[in-house]
């Protein structure tokens, strides 16, 4: 048996060589991805996933509606399955891309089912399980087998498919695409060695006793996935909340065992580290992660993390994760608990039909 967090550790630490796997897999189906795209017009588009891969989609599709201009949402995929005719404009061609690790949940294997069956268009999923359920459903796929992991709670997998998801945006908008990011790997090397010690240092602070991941557009996905792993991992109280919706009640939660992260954007940082400086003058103690030093200039000197990527934005939101991996890592050791077999969870929700 593996000691206590061994897989977890294993794994966050080897996001850089996995990414580097994304890269190599989406440069083999860039010619596929782009016929694709030619011979095909759609009025919407629709990501899906469940639990951390609904999270993936909000980023998903906040990053494709942006890029592309086509109207993009993103749903649970129990909700497509449930109530499709709120998500699908009538008489409209619709491209679905499914998110699923194990491309076996229920939800979201029967979301695809009922979209073949009652709208038009066509799927793309995006996974680590190429013999999947839902690679088999799909008109095209993107899949890093070698992203899987011992563990149940997602880490590179996460991270590995937000980086596929990133380019296919980026690939359908004519906004870029994987030759532009051969340094992503080494930049998530750097900020996983740069960061670990201030990561285990917070995580491990018993004086700590919530958490609050704010973040906006496609930072809210990513912020919503830091909550869920600091939840699944170390059964600590964690929410997510749009940056500026926070001062719209649920600052009222802060205290001084509050820590609040500040995921920052490029457009609206200014704005977004005034509710973390604010938090932080109530008592809070503050991690902020922005791309450039210059963003965390003014006030506080309390925690940061500088991506200092160079990279394009698109293709950034994925390196906000690492560290706070390695934060929900730490407080998971620290709290006695097993992150690679989180109390209560299974690796897949597999139900009977929903619709029988
Ligand atoms: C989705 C998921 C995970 C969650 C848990 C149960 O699985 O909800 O996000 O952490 O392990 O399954 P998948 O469809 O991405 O395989």
């Amino acid at each position: 048996m593996a000691e206590r967090g061994a897989h977890t550790y294993a794994e966050i630490i080897s996001q850089p060589a996995v990414w580097a796997e994304a890269l190599a897999v989406f440069a083999s189906q860039a010619a596929a991805l782009s016929r694709f795209w030619q011979q095909h017009t759609f009025d919407q588009v629709i990501f899906t996933g469940c639990g951390s891969t609904y999270y993936l989609s909000l980023t998903g599709a906040a990053l494709f509606q942006a890029q592309t201009g086509i109207p993009t949402r993103a749903y649970p995929a129990s909700e497509l399955v449930f109530y499709p005719e709120a998500a699908y404009f009538k008489n409209s061609k619709t491209l679905l891309v499914a998110v699923s690790r194990s491309g076996e949940t229920t939800e979201t294997v029967e979301a695809v089912q009922v979209f073949r069956e009652i709208a038009q268009g066509k799927v793309i999923t995006v996974g680590c399980y190429s013999e999947s359920r839902l690679v088999q459903a799909a008109d095209l796929a993107l899949i890093v087998d070698s992203a899987r992991e011992e563990s149940v709670a997602q880490t590179r997998s996460f991270s590995t498919m937000t980086v596929l998801v990133q380019l296919l945006a980026a690939h359908c908008a004519g906004a870029g695409d994987h030759t532009s990011l051969a340094d992503l790997p080494q930049v998530c090397a750097r900020l996983l060695d740069e960061y670990n010690l201030q990561a285990q240092q917070l995580g491990e602070d018993q004086a700590i006793n919530q958490f609050f991941f704010l973040g906006s557009q496609h930072l809210y996905g990513i912020a919503c996935e830091a909550m869920l792993k600091m939840k699944e991992m170390s059964l600590s109280h964690s929410e997510a909340f749009h940056t500026l919706e926070f001062r719209h009640g649920p600052m009222s939660m802060v205290t001084e065992r509050t820590l609040i992260t500040g995921l920052l954007t490029p457009t609206a940082h200014v704005h977004e580290l005034a509710v973390v400086q604010q938090m932080h003058a109530r008592g809070a103690r503050t991690l902020a992660l922005a791309e450039e030093a210059s963003w965390l200039t003014n006030g506080i000197q309390d925690n940061r993390v500088v991506l200092d990527s160079h990279l394009p934005a698109w293709s950034r939101p994925v390196l906000y994760l690492p560290v706070l991996q390695l934060l929900a890592y730490y407080r998971a050791m620290a709290n006695g608990q097993n992150p690679d077999r989180p109390a209560n969870l299974d690796a897949v929700v597999s139900l009977g039909s929903l619709r029988s």
